[in-house]
């Protein structure tokens, strides 16, 4: 049985609360289950994180080398800013991919260029918080 991490930059756990024009109306924890949901019969389990704090971010992908063999992340706003993160995302040696709800090409330009891109196996945009799914059932394959 593997472990997949998924992980939730900042703003996040405001999903379905809040700009549910951009986000939708789905909760982290709807999120969350729905990914469990996917992964069963796969054989592979869903741990999940969110934080609005960076260097607890970067002390859980510094764990996740010991407890995680593939992470899910949305880095949200540090997609666009952290050389941190992709530093410590590049230390892990699992597959990572990233998701965006929001089809972020199509929004402002700070939302274009992505660090954590440097460092994912595939990267899923646009597709609303189905992008998870999608995300943790391709790293499941990846795993097999
Ligand atoms: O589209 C995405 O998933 C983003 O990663 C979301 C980030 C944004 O900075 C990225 O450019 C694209 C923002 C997350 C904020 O999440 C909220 C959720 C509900 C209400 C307010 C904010």
């Amino acid at each position: 049985m593997a472990t997949i991490l998924m992980l939730n930059g900042p703003n996040l756990g405001l999903l379905g609360l809040r700009e549910p024009a951009i986000y939708g109306h789905d909760t982290l924890e709807d999120v969350e289950a729905a990914c469990r949901d996917a992964l069963q019969g796969t054989g592979h389990e869903l741990d999940a994180f969110q934080t609005d704090h960076e260097g607890a971010m970067l002390e859980r992908v510094h764990a996740a080398r010991q407890d995680a063999d593939a992470v899910v992340i949305n880095a949200g706003a540090w997609t666009h800013t952290s050389i941190a993160l992709l530093d410590a995302l590049s230390a892990f040696e699992g597959p990572v991919v990233e998701v965006h709800i929001s089809q972020v090409h199509r929004r402002e330009a700070f939302r274009h260029h992505s660090y954590v891109s440097a460092r994912a196996d595939a990267v899923i945009v646009g597709c609303g918080v189905q992008g998870y799914e999608f995300a943790v059932l391709r790293v499941a394959r990846l795993l097999d």
